[in-house]
C-alpha cells in the first residue's frame, strides 16, 4: 500500500492548545465554554460509575501485593479519568494496547480482573486471549505497544476493516525511540491509531522536567505531521470528548492523533518503590485537591444526576467486586514448571530443549524425594 500522499496540514492546525482542554473544573464546575463538547448526561454516570469501581480494583490490586497475592502492582491512582475516559471512548471493534499501568482500563473494557492481574502475578504474560477481547498483552517494555498499535492500525486499513487502535504510554515513554518510529509511521502511513500519553509527572523517580525540555509532550506530534491535542487528564468528560473525537477522526480516514493527558501518578511507582525519597508531601497534595473522581461527582451532584442512594448503590457494588477479586486471587494457582518451555519457540532450540530435561531431573528428584517423606 502506498504512503499517504496528501501534504500535511498547516502547522498551526495541528498544535495542541496553550493550556490543557476541560469540560468540568477541579471544583466540579464546568469550565468555560470551549471547543469541546459535554458528553450525554448517560455517558457522565458510566464515566463516574467506571473510575468508583476502578479506584476500587486499584486499592484492592495494591493490598493483594501485601498479602503476596501479587507480585507487584503499579497503581493508576489519580489517573483514573485518563483509564475509564479513553476506554470508554472506544467502539467495540476498536483495540486497546496498554502498558502495566493500564489494568484498570483493561477491566473497564470488559476483561475479568483475575484474568488481567495474572501477569502482575506471574502466572503468565497475559491471562486474557487478546484476540477475543481486542486488548494486546499489557506491555511492560515501554512503548513497544505503539508500534504494534500502529502495525495493527495499518493491517485493519489494508483488511478494508473498521478497526481504530488505541495505545496507552507514559510521559517517560514518548523519549523511547520505539514511540517517534510509532508516530512517524502513522503520519505517514495515516493510520487509524489514537496515542493517549498519560502524563502522570514521573517516569519511576525521574520528574518530567528532566524527561524533555519540548513545551508539551503534546507538541512531539508536530514534528511528525500528527493532529495534537492537550487535555486535562483529570477530567473524564474532557478525555471522553478529546479521545472520541480522535477516534472519529481516525475512523473517517483523517488519521492519527497524538493526545496529552495531565494528570498525576498519585501513589508510588509500584509498590516496590517509595516516592516519598525523590517528592514532597506537599506535591502530592496539590493533585489530591485535583481528585478527578470527587470532580465528576460534584458536578454530578450539582446537576442532579447523582443522589446519595446511587453513590451508596455504586459503593456498594464497589464493595462486593473487590471482595469477589479477593476471595477469587486467594485460591492458590497450580502450574506446571514445564510451562517454562512451551510457547517459547515454535521449534525448542537445542539450548532450550537441554534445559528443560535437566529440569525434567531436577524435578524427578525432587518428586522422588518428597514421596520417600510421605
Ligand atoms: C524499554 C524499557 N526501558 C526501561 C524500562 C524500565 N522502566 C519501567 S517503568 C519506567 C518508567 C516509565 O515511565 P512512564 O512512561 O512515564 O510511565 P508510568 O510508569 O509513569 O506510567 C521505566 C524506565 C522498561 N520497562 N522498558
Ligand atoms: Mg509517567
Amino acid at each position: 500500500m502506498n504512503p499517504s500522499t496528501s501534504l500535511p496540514s498547516r502547522p498551526a492546525d495541528l498544535l495542541p492548545s496553550e493550556v490543557p482542554l476541560s469540560l468540568i473544573d477541579p471544583a466540579g464546575r464546568p469550565a468555560p465554554e470551549g471547543e469541546l463538547t459535554m458528553p450525554a448526561d448517560e455517558v457522565l454516570q458510566r464515566l463516574y460509575r467506571g473510575m468508583v469501581l476502578g479506584r476500587r480494583f486499584d486499592v484492592q490490586a495494591t493490598a493483594l501485593t501485601k498479602q503476596g497475592r501479587l507480585a507487584v502492582y503499579p497503581s493508576a491512582r489519580g489517573q483514573e479519568a485518563g483509564e475509564i475516559g479513553a476506554v470508554l471512548a472506544l467502539r467495540e471493534q476498536d483495540w486497546l494496547f496498554p502498558t502495566y499501568r493500564d489494568s484498570m482500563a483493561v477491566v473497564a473494557r470488559g476483561v475479568d480482573p483475575v484474568e488481567v492481574l495474572c501477569l502482575l502475578r506471574g502466572d503468565w504474560h497475559c491471562g486474557y486471549d487478546p484476540a477475543r477481547e481486542r486488548v494486546a498483552p499489557q506491555c511492560t517494555p515501554l512503548a513497544t505497544n505503539t508500534l504494534h498499535a500502529v502495525g495493527l492500525a495499518h493491517a485493519a486499513t489494508v483488511k478494508g476493516e473498521d478497526t481504530v487502535a488505541l495505545v496507552l504510554l507514559g510521559d517517560g515513554a514518548t523519549s523511547e525511540g520505539d514511540t517517534h518510529e510509532a508516530l512517524n509511521f502513522a503520519a505517514v502511513f495515516n493510520t487509524p491509531t489514537v496515542f493517549f500519553v498519560q502524563n502522570n509527572g514521573y517516569a519511576i523517580s525521574v520528574p518530567l522536567a528532566k524527561q524533555t525540555h519540548a513545551p508539551s509532550l503534546a507538541h512531539k506530534g508536530i514534528g511528525y505531521g500528527i493532529r495534537s491535542v492537550l487535555v486535562d487528564g483529570n477530567d473524564a468528560a474532557a478525555v471522553y470528548a478529546v479521545v472520541s473525537a480522535a477516534v472519529a477522526r481516525a475512523a473517517a480516514g483523517e488519521g492519527p492523533t497524538l493526545i496529552e493527558a495531565v494528570t498525576y501518578r498519585i501513589e508510588s511507582h509500584t509498590n516496590a518503590d517509595d516516592a516519598t525519597r525523590y517528592r514532597d508531601r506537599a506535591e502530592v497534595e496539590s493533585w489530591l485537591v485535583k481528585d478527578p473522581v470527587s470532580r465528576l461527582a460534584n458536578y454530578l451532584t450539582e446537576r442532579g444526576l447523582l443522589d446519595e442512594q446511587a453513590g451508596a448503590a455504586l459503593d456498594a457494588t464497589a464493595e462486593a467486586q473487590a471482595a469477589q477479586l479477593r476471595a477469587r486471587m486467594n485460591v492458590d494457582t497450580v502450574s506446571d514448571p514445564r510451562d517454562l518451555f512451551r510457547h517459547v519457540y515454535a521449534q525448542q532450540t537445542p539450548a532450550l530443549r537441554r534445559q528443560e530435561q535437566e529440569l525434567l531431573a531436577e524435578l524427578a528428584v525432587t518428586e522422588a524425594t518428597e514421596e520417600d517423606h510421605r
